[in-house]
């Protein structure tokens, strides 16, 4: 693994990149109006610990352009950089890891090259989702949607607090990052349930400001720390 940030939890003990905090995921849906580069950049300015590039749209080739921009701006600001579903975009851009859904490649099915490399994110959405995450070569598990979202089809349904604090015990202690309708107003919750991270979408590709919505998310986030 690549990153700067020490992790007490990667999965084999190694130092490694930092999951904790806010994952901002530059999508490069047209809707946003902005592209993947320019929602990453306002992220590393607003304070986010993770920049993910999911790019569902693009060819291979400029889903590569966009990775190797993020690389540079996200190392420039110390910021961890993970690409979604692709492991070899990820080895090419120099990325510090990549984030599987369930659909994608199976953790263990990594070749050896790439999990040397890569740090290595898995979705979850139910129970023995969660239950199998504890035994693959994974070093954070995302669990969603906690509330309902816009942003993505999903099969599941909105899963509430009460799932997000059983999921964060049942794969602990890998951290276990929250998705799904995440804002400022829940942010704070979401922490307190037992959520090392959050990661969005709309609330930051969607803001007027998306620097402004970044450094909102991260207090919100910190504010649950705290509180
Ligand atoms: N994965 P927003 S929900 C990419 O449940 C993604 O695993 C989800 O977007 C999951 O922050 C989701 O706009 C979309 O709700 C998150």
């Amino acid at each position: 693994m690549s990153g700067a940030t020490a992790s007490p939890t990667s999965s084999d003990g190694r130092a490694g990149p930092c999951f904790a905090g806010l994952h901002v995921l530059a999508d490069d849906d047209p809707r946003w109006g902005r592209d993947p580069v320019s929602q990453a950049r306002a992220a590393c300015a607003g304070g986010a610990s993770v920049v993910q590039l999911r790019a569902k749209h693009a060819t291979d080739r400029e889903g590569l352009e966009w990775a190797h921009r993020i690389r540079a701006l996200t190392r420039e600001a110390g910021v961890t950089f993970i690409v979604n579903d692709r492991f070899d975009l990820a080895l090419l851009a120099d990325a510090d890891g990549v984030h599987l859904g369930q659909e994608d490649l199976p953790p263990a099915r990594l070749p050896e090259a790439a999990r040397r490399a890569l740090a290595v994110g898995r979705s979850t959405h139910e129970p023995a989702q969660l239950e199998a995450a504890r035994s693959e070569p994974v070093d954070y598990v995302a669990f969603g949607p906690v509330f309902g979202t816009a942003s993505k089809e999903s099969a599941y349904a909105a899963r509430g607090l009460a799932a997000l604090r059983d999921a964060a015990r049942c794969v602990a202690p890998r951290p276990l990052v929250a998705i799904g309708g995440i804002t400022a107003a829940n942010a704070g919750d979401v922490r307190a349930a037992g959520a090392w991270g959050i990661a969005v979408i709309s609330a930051v590709a969607g803001a007027q400001d998306p620097v402004r919505a970044t450094r909102e998310l991260v207090r919100a986030f910190e504010k649950g720390i705290s509180g």
